[in-house]
């Protein structure tokens, strides 16, 4: 029997309220005028858009911290909920940022979702650790704050959505380059493992990423990863928020992105901090459609057996 890969869900947040430039919040709209899901669609991947949130939110300067904390909080509420209709439903979302903030609404969403299941597993690519709390950012800016809050550490406008907390013993972090001594001293004191850039550049990012997916697969009921676009060096991927150089070659992420297709277990994916404005060449919104379409797309088995179902050029119907 022919038995198709699962459908994607795309959930854009067009939202800057955690980051210090308007620039995050153009992403979503600007990806989907691109026509990102017929591009995924024509790399196999079953995507179409299931909604577009647009917090009326003001340009930064945002307002002071406790009224953002309430707008975010919002966010992530809706965010959330979208997020564990699609998990209940077993198609996969692909969350869209925006600035990184909403990942403390999209996991817990997945991990809502799948808590009759058991545990969710995160690995988180970045070149920051976003695991600040409102007492200890450096910036003010939440998006320094998800991780953090997904671990239940934090304020409780970011830690208080409906659904559990991750267990900090499936949660792992690759590319990591900067950051501030308290939010590494709380990951440390969880027990988050950090794999951070020169160990990726010694070991290579396969071997890496083999390692984080054990942490966040074994002993979970599914996992999900985090794509924060300044993971990637900032030479080769300048349309992003926060410019990080020394960072992973973006072909080698989308590379080894592509074993993730395979993954029954494999919950949701997320992509966050595409900046239009900064993206002169279209390359930004290409590397955007490159990992979402490694991560997603159909196996080899899945397409064979497509073509053997449907003919050599007529795909299963979307
Ligand atoms: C810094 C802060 C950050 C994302 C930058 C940077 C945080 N640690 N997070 N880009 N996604 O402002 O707290
Ligand atoms: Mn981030
Ligand atoms: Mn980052
Ligand atoms: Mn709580």
């Amino acid at each position: 029997p022919f038995v198709p890969s699962r459908p994607v869900h795309i959930v854009g947040v067009g939202s800057c309220l955690g980051a210090p430039i308007f620039g995050p919040a153009a992403g979503p709209r600007a990806l989907r005028a691109l026509g990102l899901d017929a591009q995924l669609r024509q790399r196999g991947v079953r995507a179409r858009w299931e909604a577009l949130f647009e917090p009326s939110a003001p340009k930064p300067p945002h307002p002071p911290m406790p009224e953002r904390l309430a707008l975010v909080s919002n966010l992530l509420h809706d965010l959330a909920d979208s997020v564990a209709g699609i998990c209940d439903e077993g198609a996969i979302p692909l969350v869209l940022g925006g600035d990184h903030a909403i990942g403390a609404g999209t996991w817990r969403g997945v991990a809502r979702s799948l808590a009759p299941r058991g545990k969710l597993g995160l690995i988180w690519i970045d070149a920051h650790l976003d695991a600040h709390t409102e007492r200890t950012t450096h910036t003010g800016n939440i998006h320094g704050m998800p991780l953090s809050a997904l671990l239940g550490v934090g304020h409780e406008a970011l830690t208080g959505l409906p659904g559990p907390h991750l267990d900090p013993a499936h949660v792992a972090i690759v590319g990591a380059r900067s950051w501030e001594p308290e939010e590494l001293e709380l990951l440390q004191k969880l027990g988050v493992k950090i794999f951070f850039m020169p160990e990726v550049q010694a070991r290579g990012l396969p071997a890496v990423l083999c390692e984080a997916m054990t942490i966040a697969r074994e002993g979970t009921a599914g996992f999900g990863v985090s794509v924060d676009l300044d993971s990637i060096d900032c030479a080769a991927l300048p349309a992003t928020t926060c410019l990080v150089p020394d960072g992973l070659d973006p072909q080698e992420l989308v590379d080894a992105l592509h074993g993730l297709r395979s993954c029954a277990d494999l919950m949701a994916l997320e992509i966050v901090e595409y900046v239009p404005e900064r993206d002169r060449d279209g390359s930004g919104a290409g590397w955007v459609r490159d990992i979402a379409a490694a991560a997603l797309g159909p196996t080899t088995a899945q397409l064979r057996q497509r073509e053997d179902t449907f003919g050599a050029r007529n795909y299963a119907p979307l």
